[in-house]
């Protein structure tokens, strides 16, 4: 008690030494102190307050960061022989590690810090998809038509996970430890593939009625769900009922008139599903209610004529970014665009002296502002935060 009644003595003097403040009620001009000496140097630092808010105002955190993300010539490398068909990048935070994989079996690996890339050779035929293991990045999985092969860097060796005599398309895992996948095939079938099971056969092979299944993705939150596209069917179905024969879809997503080169969920919630259609549209999908019929969002005109030599495009999420999809362009400059789930072009990547040619299969780092982009003729294009 008789320390507070000396502070408070203490203040009381204080206050009765500060000179009382001279400043009138109501507004006041902003003009500093000692306004004479530097008002040159006020001003600019009054304008460079208005500059950076304006800046803040009109593009989002977000487009801040797509718009700090460039290509140098440095980031610009051939990487396999032929024409891309998977990128994937490793999750590490300090050094871009990328692999592509082409058309003829070959998967590149490239250190982007580095000068060169390293061929390696696992497949015979097209290596159509790629991820690193979710949970063991020193694991690369790797699907050509005949076998889902896991790279095992500390072993040394391409693995084989599972062959099969019908031809594989993609594949993606079920849990994030990737002990089991379901994989899509060309002649529209669906298999369940379990790595803890001896052999290298498949568990369950299941008829959905496709033509074709180009993609299959599993739901990031309810693992159970997965989504396959193929000619113009897109629909997600239920890997715990799925049955040799006379599947049917927990929800399907329609309107499509051509065929569909993709479908994927978005990143953390699912509840958005991103199409990329050979009738010229891109569509996306309100997943957040899995009901018979899902509504369609947002359509997005968008020329996929890629022709016969090209990579079709994948629209892929940007796993940072809930709402945001990459896709490739036709347009010139030969660019790479961002958009958002409402159908908004958010943002073009391009870069006039080194971007000159169509990025077909992309993908996104899941922590880091950088973009890899891979055209049909093994090259990739890094942008990135400088
Ligand atoms: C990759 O590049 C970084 C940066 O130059 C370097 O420190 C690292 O040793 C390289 N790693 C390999 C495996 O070449
Ligand atoms: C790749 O093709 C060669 C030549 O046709 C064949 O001998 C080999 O068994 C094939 N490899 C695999 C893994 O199927
Ligand atoms: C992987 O995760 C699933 C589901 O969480 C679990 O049932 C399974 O035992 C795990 N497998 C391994 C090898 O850890
Ligand atoms: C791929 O990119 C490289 C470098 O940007 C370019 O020289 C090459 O012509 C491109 N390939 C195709 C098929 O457009
Ligand atoms: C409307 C249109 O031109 N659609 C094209 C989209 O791309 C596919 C495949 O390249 C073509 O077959 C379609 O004609």
């Amino acid at each position: 008690f008789f320390a507070a009644l000396k502070l408070h003595e203490v203040f009381t003097k204080i206050a009765n030494v500060v000179p009382q403040p001279q400043v009138p009620a109501g507004p006041l001009p902003m003009v500093p102190e000692n306004q004479v000496e530097n008002s040159k140097l006020t001003e600019d630092l009054l304008a460079t307050w208005m500059k950076i808010t304006h800046i803040l105002m009109i593009f989002s955190r977000y487009q801040y960061s797509l718009n700090s993300m460039v290509l140098s010539e440095d980031n610009v490398k051939k990487v396999v022989k032929n024409r891309v068909c998977s990128v994937a990048i490793h999750p590490s935070e300090s050094i871009i590690f990328v692999a592509a994989g082409d058309k003829y079996g070959q998967i590149g690996l490239w250190n982007v810090t580095e000068e060169g890339a390293h061929v390696f050779i696992p497949h015979n035929y097209s290596v159509n998809c790629m991820h690193f293991s979710p949970s063991n990045p020193a694991h690369l999985l790797s699907l050509s038509h005949d076998v889902l092969r896991c790279g095992d860097v500390t072993k040394a060796i391409f693995d084989e996970i599972c062959r099969s005599e019908g031809s594989l398309s993609s594949f993606d895992f079920l849990e994030d430890n990737a002990s089991t996948a379901i994989v899509g095939y060309w002649d529209g079938s669906v298999a369940v593939v379990d790595r803890r099971t001896p052999g290298t056969s498949l568990e369950l092979s299941a008829n959905i009625g496709f033509k074709i299944t180009r993609t299959v993705h599993v739901h990031p939150v309810n693992k159970q769900y997965f989504v396959a596209a193929g000619s113009v069917d897109v629909r997600i179905y239920d890997v715990r009922y799925l049955k040799s024969d006379g599947n049917k879809p927990v929800s399907s997503l329609n309107g499509h008139t051509k065929s569909v080169a993709s479908a994927y969920f978005s990143p953390v919630t699912g509840n958005r599903v991103v199409t990329v259609c050979a009738d010229d549209k891109l569509r996306v999908y309100d997943t957040s209610s899995l009901s018979s019929t899902v509504a369609v969002l947002s359509t997005v005109r968008h020329n996929n004529n890629t022709g016969r030599w090209l990579t079709r495009f994948r629209a892929i999420w940007d796993p940072k970014q809930e709402d945001c999809f990459v896709v490739g362009s036709m347009a010139r400059p030969r660019q790479i665009e961002v958009y958002q789930d409402t159908g908004k072009l958010l943002h073009s990547f391009y870069n006039v002296d080194y971007l000159g040619s169509v990025c077909s299969i992309n993908v996104v780092h899941p922590s880091r502002n950088i973009l890899v982009g891979g055209n049909s003729s093994g090259r990739l294009h890094v942008f990135k935060e400088q």
